[in-house]
Parts: structure tokens; sequence; C-alpha cells
């Protein structure tokens, strides 16, 4: 099999290209990725190299680049997006241009060609937030921020190329993924790095949001096993089954790192913060879907990892990121 991998720089899709890479030695896989600040090349040395790997530097956005990297492939998975909600409301332009246009184009290319799947990567955060029972994948979306608005445009774009043009479209809808090789803006990486470097842990509110953590190599055995198995024209929630508060998880943290509790700075709250998500991720379960990993395991995996990979980290940190940093929780302290 042939898969144009779209985003394979960032965090899940440099830990799919190498879960595909290792399970399935004959697959060829081609990472189409622009590179943005979280594209990070280092994420994938140990598969650079590799004759069934190939590197494209490359807008999905770019029509030209799209058709001649999509020429000769026979699935596509799009990760491709800007993914962090805080950024989304700074300002949502390149939200649109990437996972709403971006997606878009990519269709146009597929459309074409004859694809056997079309994979395209969205969120649980299409739901929005979730008092009461958990979202099933035919639930009406009810997108609360720009970053969650653009991934639900995406997937109804999509979905509508399944019914208008017959293509074999499938959607994959994670919940909060977390492991090595994650951009430390987000919650569970920042934290992590934050308490390394003894400064403080800014906690959005009053700490009491839920999220459904998913370890990102039982997110990856999922979209495997939705790859070779999922139906055309259908949606898959994939869940954790694993909800807990953000404050629950800043103490996991302290507590494996052997840090004072006293890192954890209440700051003012995300301008739309979803309260809660949950989905029931029984349908791609009954296709198959077992998770590995249990979350005080995996959390501990991933605290190894960033404390082993400073220079990873530590490089982020001192470029582009900082000034993120700055404006982003500048005005939030105090
Ligand atoms: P990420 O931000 O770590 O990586 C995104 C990657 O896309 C980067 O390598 C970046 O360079 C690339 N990219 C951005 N714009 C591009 C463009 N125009 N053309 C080509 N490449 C471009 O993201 P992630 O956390 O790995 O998320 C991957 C996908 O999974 C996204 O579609 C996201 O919406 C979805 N998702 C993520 C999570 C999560 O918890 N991380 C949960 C559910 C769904
Ligand atoms: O500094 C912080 N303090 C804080 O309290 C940050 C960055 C986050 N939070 C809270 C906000 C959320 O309740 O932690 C929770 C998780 O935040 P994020 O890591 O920003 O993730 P979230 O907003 O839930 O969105 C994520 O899950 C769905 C990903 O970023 C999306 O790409 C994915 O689609």
């Amino acid at each position: 099999m042939r898969i144009l991998v779209t985003g394979g720089a960032g965090f899940i899709g440099s830990n799919f290209i190498r879960h595909i890479l290792s399970n399935y030695p004959d697959y060829h896989v081609t990472n189409l990725d622009k590179l943005t600040y979280c594209g990070n090349l280092q994420n994938l040395k140990d598969v650079d190299g590799r004759t069934n790997y190939a590197f494209v530097r490359g807008d999905i956005a770019d029509s030209g680049v799209v058709e001649k990297a999509m020429a000769e492939v026979d699935c596509v998975i799009n990760f491709a997006a800007e993914t962090h909600v805080d950024r989304s409301i700074m300002s949502a332009t390149e939200f649109i241009t990437t996972d709403v246009n971006g997606t878009y184009m990519l269709l146009e290319a597929a459309k074409v060609q004859k694809m056997r799947r079309f994979l395209q990567i969205s969120t649980d955060e299409v739901y929005g937030s979730i008092s009461g029972a958990a979202a099933k994948e035919e639930d009406r979306f009810n997108p609360s921020n720009p970053y969650s608005a653009t991934k639900a445009g995406a997937e109804l774009i999509a979905r509508s190329y399944f019914i208008t043009h017959d293509l074999p479209v499938i959607i994959l809808r994670p919940s909060n993924n977390f492991g090595p090789y994650q951009y430390p803006e987000k919650f569970i990486p920042l934290f992590i790095t934050n308490a390394l470097m003894d400064t403080p842990l800014p906690l959005y509110g009053d700490g009491k949001n839920v999220r459904d953590w998913l370890y990102v190599e039982d997110a990856c055995a999922a979209i495997d096993l939705v790859l070779h198995k999922g139906e055309p024209g259908e949606a898959y929630n994939i869940s954790g089954e694993n909800k807990r508060t953000n404050i629950d998880v800043a103490r996991l943290i302290l507590k494996e790192l052997g840090k004072p509790e006293e890192l954890i700075t209440l700051v003012k709250d995300r301008p739309g913060h979803d309260r809660r998500y949950s989905i029931d991720g029984s349908k791609v379960e009954r296709l198959g879907f077992d998770r590995k990993t249990e979350f005080g395991s995996a959390l501990k995996k991933t605290i190894e990892w960033y404390t082993k990979n400073t220079a990873w980290w530590q490089d982020i940190k001192s470029g582009e990121f900082k000034n993120y940093y700055k404006k982003q929780y500048g005005e939030r302290h105090g």
C-alpha cells in the first residue's frame, strides 16, 4: 500500500508514520508537511533514510503540490492542521486556510484518482461541550471555538465528497491525545516541561474542565484499524475511556516528578472554554479496537520521555514558542 500522510512531522502524524513503518515494512509512506511552527523533522529522524519513506515539504492548501504528491498513492490520511485552540482564539486565519481550504484541496486532488481510502482526522471537539451522555457519531455538531469550527467544516466537506463524488472518505474523531513528541503548547507537555523547569503551571479557570485522555500509540493503532477495516462514508469516535479533570492531571504530573503542588497557578480562563468532552467509542471497538495502555503508566512513560529528551523541548521553548508564551500567558497571570 502507498500512503500519503499529511502533517506527518507533527505529534500524532510522526507517531503514526513510525507505527506504519514498523508494522508494515512493505508499505510506502510519503509525508507531506509544510513544517509550520510545530512541524519538526527531528520527530522522524529515526526513520529518515528508509527506502519506503519519503518527505515532501509543501502546503496542503497548494493544489499543485497536492496533485503531485497524490499522483502515486492509494490512500490519504490527513493529519495536517492548525491544532491549538488558544492560537485559534488569537487569530483564525491559518485555521481556515489549512483546516478548511487545505482539506478541500486534498479532496479535489483525490477525487480524480482511484483512492482506496481517504481518512480525515477530525476531533471529539466537533461535538462541543457535553454535559450528559457521551456523544455518538450521528449526534449533531456544536463546535465552540474557531479551531473546532474549522475541523467541523473540514469533515462536512469531506463527507460531501463521499456522498457526491463517491470518494471513500472515512472520518475519525479522536479524543485528547498525549505522548512523546507533542508540542509543549498543549496541556500535558506544557505542564511536564514547566514542572521540570520549576516554573508555574498555568491552570485555566477553576481547573475542573474534563478531557478524555488517549495515549498516542493507542490512537495510532485505532487509525491503523480504520485504515484497513473502516467503512467508507462512516465516522468513528476514538475514546481513551479516561475522563479526568485538568487539576487531577496536573497533580499527577507533579506527584510523578516529585514537585510541589504550589507550582499550580490558577489563571484567567480560556474564552469559550469547553467544560467537558465525552464521546462514545463503542463503534470503533466493535471494529476490533482494543486500548493497550492504562493512563497511569502511559503518563509515566510520557513524563520519562520529556525528562530524557530535554534538548528536544528546550530547543522549541527557546524559539518561536517564547513569544507565543509571553503573549498567551502574560495577560492571564494576575
Ligand atoms: P500538530 O499540531 O502536532 O501537527 C500538525 C502538523 O501539520 C505539523 O507537522 C504541521 O507542520 C503540519 N501542517 C500544518 N499546516 C499545514 C499545511 N498547510 N500543509 C501541510 N502541513 C501542515 O498536530 P497533532 O496534535 O499531531 O494533530 C494531528 C491531527 O489530529 C490534526 O488534524 C488534529 O486536528 C487532530 N487531532 C489532534 C488531537 C490531539 O489531542 N493532538 C486530538 C484529536 C484530533
Ligand atoms: O496552559 C493551559 N492550561 C490549561 O488549563 C493549557 C494549554 C490548557 N489548559 C486546559 C484547557 C483544556 O481544558 O487543559 C485542557 C487541554 O487543553 P489543550 O491541550 O489546549 O487541548 P484542548 O483544548 O482540549 O484541544 C486538544 O484536544 C482536541 C487538541 O489541542 C486539539 O488539537 C484536539 O482536536
